[in-house]
């Protein structure tokens, strides 16, 4: 697998939020962070690319938002958040590497964050940040090659993803306080810990699944579903409003 990372931008403590109330970031301690969690993902087996750093941006190290990698072709996001839009171009150029690049226009908007992919099936979030005429884009450039697109409507959370993300094939771990669980009535579900509510954020890579140190409650019962786990302090990424899935792009070159 391939991972695409952006290191932390100098300037994080300007990010967006949303949901989550502003409080100082220890942009050091975010470095560190990061740098564990790049090395927990090379330690993985994923060969890990590294965009350039984007100083003046302060999201840019969540370039999960910037593109969705599919096997055929990359879909280049177009953000919700207007400060966010420049972080797309550098992403363009590397991953015209490996895909051909499709890009969501104007009055398109979709973040990464909310297309969560099972198989065929890409689950779009319609967030604050994904509107329907980004969805529509995103399904025209990929229903051709046999993805169906499923509309999901997630309430009190950034994206999709921050509600609801895949640990095993067959399995999902859901905050069902942020999205109704029918939308995957054949899967086994794991709800997280009531009082973590930030922990349905899971990344899984090789058999193994990267969460949240915060989310120990949730952690014991992933574990109990006989999963994984590898656990990584993001706190400084937390208070940014992002998670583990946040900051790669993974795909298969
Ligand atoms: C934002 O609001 O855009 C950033 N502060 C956090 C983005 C997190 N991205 C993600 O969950 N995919």
């Amino acid at each position: 697998m391939l991972a695409l990372v952006r290191p932390v931008s100098e300037a994080m403590a300007r990010c967006e939020l949303t949901h989550v109330a502003r409080s100082p970031i220890d942009v050091a301690r975010a470095v560190e962070q990061h740098v564990r969690y790049v090395a927990v993902l090379r330690s993985l087996g994923c060969n890990v690319v590294e965009l350039d750093a984007e100083p003046d941006r302060p999201d840019s190290v969540f370039v999960e938002d910037t593109a969705v990698v599919l096997d055929e072709i990359a879909v280049i996001a177009r953000p919700g958040a207007l400060s966010r839009r420049g972080e797309v171009a550098s992403v363009a150029r590397t991953l015209a590497e490996w895909r051909r690049c499709v890009h969501i226009e104007p009055p398109g908007t979709l973040d990464g964050g909310d297309v969560l992919r099972i198989g065929r099936d890409l689950y779009v979030g319609c967030s604050g940040r994904t509107n329907h005429a980004g969805i529509a884009q995103l399904e025209a450039a990929a229903s051709p090659f046999g993805y169906r697109v499923v509309r999901v409507p997630v309430h009190d959370c950034l994206h999709l993803k921050s509600a609801v993300t895949c640990v095993a094939p067959d399995t999902l771990l859901v905050n069902v306080q942020w999205v109704q669980r029918d939308h995957w009535s054949a899967m086994r579900v794991i709800d997280i810990a009531p009082d973590e509510p930030a922990a349905a954020n899971a990344l899984p890579i090789g058999g193994v699944v990267i969460h949240a140190a915060s989310g120990r409650r949730t952690r014991e019962r992933l574990e109990s579903a006989g999963l994984s786990v590898v656990s990584l302090d993001v706190s400084e990424i937390e208070k940014a409003e992002g998670g583990v899935t946040c900051c790669s792009v993974i795909f298969q070159p």
